[in-house]
């Protein structure tokens, strides 16, 4: 049985994975951490402290407390908030990951950070992006996430941590609204459908990114953690994704269940010129061939089931 601390607790992945490792593993046994404490039920249904990342004494302190085994590391600024704030977001994501990283050391722990399709730059093949390629990104949250990799291998290797990562694409959740990065068009537009039948895209028609539903991807966090380690020769990080699409095959998509849908563009530069850095489709094969990778959701399951529990939610 794992003792696990999450730091990232209550954001948009963070939120999610406290209660689906809470299930798993039990509620006392998921020590949830955050900068701030909100009314969510990760953060008061079992296990709770404040911990600002940026503070590696308090979190082996709390580590220690709470005889943590496995440290899964989420807190980060997301790509378009690392832009606008690089000195804080080299800051915040590397301090952070050093703390975090160091914790694991001293406390013999497993440990789990996500890395993103943001660790790609213009110079990786765009189509189909290997396992193994360039990753000269331009962004300040991609040059943070291909160092926080090579990171993450460096602790292994020195140190035997077991690190574990993964290559996130966008994440699409109806629980904990996206905040900060360049593929939240892809949550937002979901709400504004319901909400208001039309919404105005920041992404251009015809820019393509990875997705993947979230409980795909809180499904690959715990899969990966569970892998036996003797398969594993990409530890951090794996490619994973479950579908690639633009805004007009989102929008194709919601209109069948919104017939009046209509979407138009307000391209923000910023996050337009992210977004044209990253790849259109990322290979996920390293992933499914050495623990088993594989996603349940695609566009159109995952649309009808945002549409039906949004709509609940929205009422
Ligand atoms: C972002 O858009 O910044 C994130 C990511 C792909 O890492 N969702």
């Amino acid at each position: 049985m794992k003792k696990i601390l999450i730091t990232g607790a209550l954001g948009q992945i963070g939120s999610e994975l406290t209660l689906t490792l809470r299930d798993i593993y039990g509620t006392d046994n998921v020590v949830a951490t955050d900068i701030r404490k909100n009314d969510s039920e990760a953060a008061n249904n079992g296990p709770f402290e404040i911990l600002d990342v940026m503070d590696g004494q308090k979190m082996v302190d709390l580590s220690k407390k709470y005889e943590v085994d496995t440290i899964i590391h989420m807190a980060a600024l997301l790509s378009a908030t690392a832009e606008a704030k690089p000195v804080f977001a080299w800051n915040l994501n590397m301090g952070g990951l050093m703390n975090a990283l160091e914790t694991a050391r001293e406390l013999n722990c497993q440990f789990f950070t996500p890395s993103s399709i943001g660790a790609f730059g213009p110079t990786t093949p765009k189509d189909n992006t290997p396992q193994d390629t360039i990753q000269r990104p331009t962004t300040m949250y991609g040059v943070n996430k291909v160092a926080g990799e090579l990171l993450a291998d460096y602790y292994y290797h020195k140190y035997g941590v077991d690190t574990r990562g993964l290559r996130f694409p966008g994440l699409i959740s109806y629980v904990t609204p996206a905040g900060g990065g360049t593929t939240d068009y892809a949550v937002d537009i979901y709400y504004e459908a319901i909400k208001n039948g039309k919404y105005t895209s920041y992404i251009d028609k015809g820019t393509y990114m990875d997705m993947m539903y979230m409980p795909d991807a809180l499904n690959a966090i715990v899969n990966l953690m569970e892998a036996d380690a003797s398969h594993l020769k990409h530890r951090n990080s794996f490619n994973v994704t479950a579908m690639s699409f633009d805004p007009e095959e989102i929008a194709a998509e919601i209109k069948k269940h919104i017939p009046g849908f209509e979407i138009s563009y307000e391209v923000d530069p910023i996050r337009q010129g992210i977004a044209n850095s990253w790849p259109n489709s990322i290979d996920a094969s390293a992933a499914r061939e050495e623990w088993g990778f594989k996603a349940e959701y695609d566009l159109a399951k995952m649309t009808k089931d945002m549409l039906e529990k949004l709509t609940v939610k929205l009422k």
